[in-house]
């Protein structure tokens, strides 16, 4: 590395111009990169397994033509980020063995059961819209095909997001007390997972300092998760619903909710691998990796055959 590479990386970063995949960068940036952005299209991946528990059971025909859409585009976000990631020099198909091995992780949210169809709303209002939160920022990410993958993926969350709320408002607007008691508990099971989503306080994380100067995160974790919070409450009041959280109240000095303590506990539980649904959501991409096996063959080998085209 020379100082005028450095400098001139540095200078693109403090201009907010996008570095690029032929661009030089530090390699701590690139491996960064690689972790959170693979770590990213993980979680689109193995999170399509919650909500196809209940594709078969679904309500009503149009109910399940948006779960199956959304499901559907889960996938292609998965497959834009592994792209992503590709142009930073990582094999799509050894950063998949990675996370099969446990040498990756994916987002904590996606080992928690779906037990009841208000759990579809709730994954949708929730989870995406913690998700958005977090992608809505990352659209401004320092590295441009992360960035610019962010900006589809964002508009296809908002759509998952509404349709979420808009379940959950039919089912307690319309819907007899065991509908709404059916919600309530759905809250009750998601809500702090949906926290933990935002990755520990900015205090205990070990990579939120470097990514901020770097740009990859443009605000720290608890900036966001605030920002979810002061969002979702006014949501869950029109609802009618309890967040289970008695230390939850407006402060009128910070103009944002306090919220109670968050049971780091059990999100570390969760991340190493003990988390009530991970051995189940593993085994089922394990077989799914070993199923699908001789697609991705297919597709290597009319690749390559095309690439001796062209070169001929
Ligand atoms: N789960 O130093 P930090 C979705 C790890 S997409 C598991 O703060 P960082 C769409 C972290 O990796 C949801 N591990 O880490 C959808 C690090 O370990 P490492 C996914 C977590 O990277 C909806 C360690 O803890 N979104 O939901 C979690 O600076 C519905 C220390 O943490 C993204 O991935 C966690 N929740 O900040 C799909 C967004 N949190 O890697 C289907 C992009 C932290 O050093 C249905 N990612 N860890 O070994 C990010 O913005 C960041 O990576 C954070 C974590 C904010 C998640």
């Amino acid at each position: 590395m020379s100082n005028a590479e450095l400098n001139k990386f540095e200078d693109k970063i403090a201009r907010d111009v996008k570095i690029e995949p032929r661009d030089w960068m530090p390699e701590a940036y690139r491996e960064s990169l690689i972790r959170q952005i693979s770590q990213h299209a993980h979680s689109e991946i193995v999170g399509m397994l919650p909500e196809a528990n209940w594709l078969t059971r679904a309500p009503s025909l149009r109910r399940k033509s948006i779960l199956m859409a959304k499901i559907q585009d889960e996938a292609g976000h998965g497959l834009y980020l592994y792209c992503a990631a590709e142009t930073l020099g990582a094999e799509r198909q050894a950063t998949i063995y990675a996370m099969l091995e446990g040498k990756m992780k994916y987002s904590s949210i996606f080992n928690y059961p779906t037990r009841s169809w208000a759990d579809m709303g709730m994954i949708g209002w929730l989870v995406d819209g913690a998700a958005i939160v977090n992608q809505v920022a990352l659209q401004r990410t320092s590295y441009g095909p992360y960035a610019r993958a962010m900006v589809r993926i964002c508009k296809e969350e908002s759509f998952h997001q509404r349709q979420g709320y808009e379940l959950l408002t039919e089912l307690v607007k319309e819907g007899n007390d065991e509908q709404r008691a059916m919600v309530q508990d759905s809250i009750n099971r998601f809500w702090w997972p949906a926290l933990m989503m935002f990755g520990p306080h900015d205090k205990d994380s070990t990579n939120t300092d470097q990514s901020l100067e770097w740009k990859i995160k443009r605000f720290g974790n608890d900036e966001l998760r605030q920002k979810f919070i002061d969002i979702t409450v006014p949501q869950a009041e029109y609802l009618g619903l309890t967040i289970p959280d008695p230390d939850l109240k407006w402060n009128e000095e910070t103009g944002h909710y306090d919220h109670g303590p968050i049971d780091w506990q059990e999100f570390k539980q969760v991340v190493r691998g003990y988390g009530p649904c991970n051995k189940d959501r593993m085994n089922t991409r394990r077989q799914a990796q070993e199923e699908g096996k001789w697609v991705v063959e297919a597709g290597l080998a009319y690749d390559a055959k095309q690439r001796v085209k062209k070169a001929a």
